[in-house]
């Protein structure tokens, strides 16, 4: 079932026409509104015009996080703040926070593109949806709230935080469908675990997650302690919001709405623009927005872009798990690591829980990364020998299959800060 069987299932031809229109138009409407874009495209020698297909937009010049920071907090919002009916914003842990302002239509895009997420996870009107993404500036909240009222499910706005009071509103309340973070599902799924709650036994039967990488190990972890299906939902504040792209029942890459997103991968280096296929850094360019539509977004998530028959039926092109952001690419003793291929090792290991924090740190002219897991209660108690055979088993793939040296240290259980929005788990000591 598709939520806009039109868009989410137009022949590719149909769909690069209505995206050149929408293109071409924004590149307009920017060029006419935001002084920025004129005098960036200035710079390059280029009007609005000179966009006649798609490949043009290869010529238009990237936007960075700075730009959106330089210009806080409105000064890339093309309409007068009375146009204006929302605003949001990412926490921003360093630097200004990144400002989303939406028209009153921009937010109906936004609800719509999150009822093709909703409806793609499998939720339908008689779903009660138990939203336990952030309310508040964060888009998370409002942004699944709004989707799911579209399809008219019951919704339970829970909001983060409060576990104990979400296993008894999923318990009281018989939520159907939970919305959160990975790792707050993970949160929840520990605390019913300490209640006594059997969410097993309980009505909750699917996820949508996202906000945060997480690995497909990390998702069939969460899947088989909540006994649900955990589903995906990607998105970003300077686009919309979640409902960028979202997964569909095959679970193998995430639907672009690329008929608001314009996708592309580049070479974070060269910022050559890469073919289908290729790893790189996604840039997307709003294509059907009024506040703040932004023009060749450099993400820094890294992934690769898909076209081809999905099973599901949808043709909107598919971009893999983001593998991780390329600002948390640890680079150590010149190896490139991604946490998402510590977290897949740590994750297939025995034993051990799926809470870990990765620590790297100057040692000398040596870096030296350390990674401490919680260990499974019972081995634990098992003792040193059993905790030191994992250890040595961790380390030594970490070894083989990454390629380097790491000290992993099985911790007692529940002495690892728990989530309840997007966790931190990496602490590059070296950058202080
Ligand atoms: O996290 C929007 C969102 C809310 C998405 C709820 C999904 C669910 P920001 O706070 O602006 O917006 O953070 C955006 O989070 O560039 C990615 O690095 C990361 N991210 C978001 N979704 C995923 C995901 C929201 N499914 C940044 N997988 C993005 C991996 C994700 N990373």
């Amino acid at each position: 079932m598709y939520w806009d069987e039109k868009h989410e299932c137009m022949p590719l031809g149909e769909m690069q026409e209505f995206q050149l229109k929408g293109l071409q138009e924004t590149v307009k409407w920017v060029y006419e509104k935001i002084p920025f874009y004129k005098n960036k495209f200035q710079d390059v020698g280029l009007e609005p015009g000179d966009i006649k297909s798609l490949d043009d937009l290869a010529k238009l010049p990237f936007t960075g996080k700075t730009d959106l920071r330089d210009n806080y907090p409105f000064g890339l919002c093309a309409v007068p703040m009375s146009e204006v009916v929302r605003i949001h914003a990412s926490s921003g842990t360093t630097g200004k926070p990144i400002t989303g302002p939406y028209t009153a239509e921009d937010l109906d895009q936004w609800a719509e593109c999150m009822a093709r997420n909703l409806v793609a996870a499998g939720i339908r009107s008689n779903d009660i949806c138990q939203n336990a993404y952030g309310m508040g500036l964060f888009t998370g909240g409002l942004g699944f709230h709004q989707g799911a009222s579209k399809i008219g499910v019951t919704i339970i706005p829970a909001s983060s935080g409060q576990t104990e009071r979400q296993i008894i509103l999923m318990q009281d309340f018989r939520s159907t469908a939970l919305f959160c973070t990975p790792s707050y599902a993970l949160t929840l799924a520990e605390r019913a675990e300490e209640m006594g709650v059997e969410v097993k036994g309980l009505p909750l039967r699917v996820g949508v997650f996202g906000a945060e990488p997480w690995t497909d190990e990390m998702r069939k972890e969460i899947e088989e302690r909540l006994g649900i299906k955990g589903m995906e939902a990607y998105g970003l504040t300077e686009l919309m919001g979640p409902g960028v792209s979202f997964d569909c029942i095959e679970q193998n890459g995430l639907h672009i709405n690329e008929d608001h997103a314009l996708p592309e991968i580049i070479d974070p280096v060269t910022e050559e623009v890469l073919p289908l296929g290729t790893k790189g850094e996604l840039v997307f360019t709003a294509i059907q927005r009024r506040a703040m539509p932004v023009i060749r977004y450099r993400t820094r998530d890294i992934t690769t872009l898909r076209r081809g028959k999905c099973e599901c039926g949808r043709t909107l092109v598919k971009m893999d798990k983001v593998y991780g952001r390329s600002d948390d690419m640890l680079i150590i003793s010149g190896v490139n690591v991604f946490p998402s291929q510590i977290e897949s090792l740590l994750l297939d290991a025995e034993g051990i829980e799926p809470q870990y924090v990765i620590v790297v740190r100057k040692k000398g002219y040596l870096d030296s990364l350390s990674i401490d897991v919680e260990a499974k209660k019972e081995v634990y108690e098992a003792g040193k020998e059993k905790i030191e055979e994992i250890q040595g088993k961790i380390e030594g793939k970490i070894r083989g299959i990454i390629g380097i040296g790491a000290k992993v240290r099985l911790v007692p259980p529940k002495t690892i800060a728990r989530s309840e929005g997007k966790a931190k788990r990496v602490f590059d000591e070296r950058k202080k």
